[in-house]
């Protein structure tokens, strides 16, 4: 436990009595399965890190730095520092077509980052879909290491405050900030039913993030290797869903339905102003220019 938290004289956790009749009450935070919606103000962190803190977990997030992109992995990777797990064992996986200009990012202990080499493509809806080709091997290979958890996360991003144990779930999306009070008819999933992407007008849940999701290893690996192989079976017919992996992951946490899910605090865009509901920024896309950073 961290010090100033616990009972010095039996060496319990001290924190304030939670209450069942109070709290916030401008925001969701449980589905309609029942499973949570983390929003600042609905969780301890001292409370939830101290649970996982026994289990010694290790988290492991992948960020892929390909071409232009690789200039935004410095803030990723030094903001990642000041708010990811902080106070955990976290493996970060790069991965990127050029190895030699990974910044040099000084680690805490018990941190590491592991840089792998990627192929470039000439079109980048290549580049963000075939992550999930890049994920489903990185797994296999982690399973017979010590990894726990793996979040997978979109480089042109900053880590602004806590994103910690609160977080954890065996299979965790986040919900996009771009249409969270639309009605889901608006929602951009693929509308052709050809695509195996394909969610009708009247069906869907939330409109999630591809910039960001996560879970144990055993989840994460069946939404990547089942997305991946869509992906590869429309690409076979000619198809291409409306936002790529986005569009595949979607299809799949309303079929298999998400057991946490993130509020848009874990995932804003920095060229939207902040709504009220939203306490928190945690972590946000940074305004780029698309036609210059992209191959085409
Ligand atoms: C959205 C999603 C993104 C993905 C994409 C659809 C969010 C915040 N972003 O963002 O995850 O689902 O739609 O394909 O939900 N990359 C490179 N080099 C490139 C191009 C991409 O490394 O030349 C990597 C990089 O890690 C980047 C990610 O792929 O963060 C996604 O690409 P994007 O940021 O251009 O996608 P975007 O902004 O359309």
């Amino acid at each position: 436990f961290r010090e100033g938290l616990c009972d010095s004289s039996e060496g319990r956790l001290k924190y304030p009595q939670p209450s069942i009749t109070h709290g916030r009450t401008d925001v969701v935070s449980v589905t309609p399965w029942l499973a949570p919606v983390v929003w600042e103000g609905t969780f301890y962190p001292v409370l939830l890190d101290s649970i996982y803190q026994k289990r010694n977990i290790t988290v492991a997030a992948t960020v892929f730095a390909v071409g232009k992109y690789i200039r935004f992995l410095k803030d990723f990777l030094e903001t990642a520092e000041q708010h990811f797990f902080v106070g955990f064992k976290v493996k970060v996986y790069v991965f990127t077509d050029q190895p030699n200009e990974v910044p040099k990012v000084k680690m805490a202990a018990g941190r590491e980052l592991v840089v792998r080499s990627v192929p470039n493509s000439k079109r980048w809806q290549d580049i963000s879909a075939r992550r999930m080709e890049i994920i489903q091997t990185l797994i296999e290979e982690m399973l017979k290491n010590d990894v726990d958890y793996i979040f997978c996360l979109d480089v042109d991003s900053k880590f602004h405050s806590r994103w910690g144990t609160e977080s954890l779930g065996e299979l965790v999306a986040v919900i996009h900030p771009g249409y969270y009070k639309d009605d889901r008819s608006k929602f951009p999933y693929e509308r052709r039913p050809a695509s195996r992407a394909y969610v009708a007008p009247g069906e869907g849940d939330f409109y999630y993030c591809g910039g960001a999701f996560g879970g144990v290893l055993a989840e994460v690996h069946q939404l990547a290797q089942t997305c991946r192989k869509n992906f590869e079976d429309d690409a076979k017919e000619g198809i291409e869903a409306a936002w790529q992996e986005e569009s595949h992951l979607n299809r799949y946490m309303w079929l298999n339905k998400p057991s946490k899910v993130l509020s848009p605090e874990y995932l804003w865009q920095d060229f939207k102003a902040r709504n009220s509901e939203v306490r928190v920024i945690r972590f946000s896309g940074v305004i780029k220019n698309y036609n210059e950073i992209r191959p085409n």
